[in-house]
């Protein structure tokens, strides 16, 4: 069982509509452990660095806006392939083509306001990781419920 971590980040449009507990809810009914979480306001530096993929884009400024006009909820999920798992959860970047039963299928409508980011690779999120909750919390996953084995039989 190869256990990963992931970066999921509920942004403010999702943080604003109340929807931090329905996301915590549906990453844990897929089985995922949560290993660290944060609600903070991040400044424009810290929006550009993470997005920073994205810097051409004639989008990247008003993307900047949105990621920094309220509270985030920044999250490291763990669980088996944690990455591809997540972005199976959240649905496509835009809500309006992400399948009902997504996260962004369910809540969102409009790709400048799609509620939630994870990861797009095992890279990008030890990157993220280390830029949201600092290098020590990047290293490998943690053996966080040591006694789940045993319950699940
Ligand atoms: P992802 O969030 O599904 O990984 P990316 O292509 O990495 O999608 O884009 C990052 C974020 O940038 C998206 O989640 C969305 O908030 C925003 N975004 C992407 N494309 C557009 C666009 O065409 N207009 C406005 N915002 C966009
Ligand atoms: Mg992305």
């Amino acid at each position: 069982m190869q256990q990963e971590q992931t970066f999921v980040m509920v942004k403010p449009d999702g943080v604003r509509r109340g929807l931090v507990g329905a996301v915590i809810v549906r990453f844990e009914q897929k089985g995922f452990k949560l290993a660290a979480i944060e609600l903070r306001t991040i400044d424009r530096a810290l929006a550009e660095r993470h997005y920073g993929d994205l810097r051409t884009k004639p989008f990247f400024s008003e993307l900047v806006d949105y990621l920094t006009s309220g509270p985030v909820c920044a999250m490291i999920w763990q669980g088996e392939h944690a990455v591809e798992n997540a972005r199976s959860l959240i649905g496509k970047t835009n809500p309006a083509e992400a399948s009902p039963g997504t996260i962004r299928g369910d809540f969102a409508m409009d790709i400048a306001g799609n509620i939630v980011h994870g990861s797009d690779s095992a890279a990008s999120a030890a990157r993220e990781i280390e830029l949201f909750f600092g290098r020590h919390a990047a290293s490998h996953p943690l053996d966080l419920f040591a006694g789940d084995e045993v319950s699940h039989g």
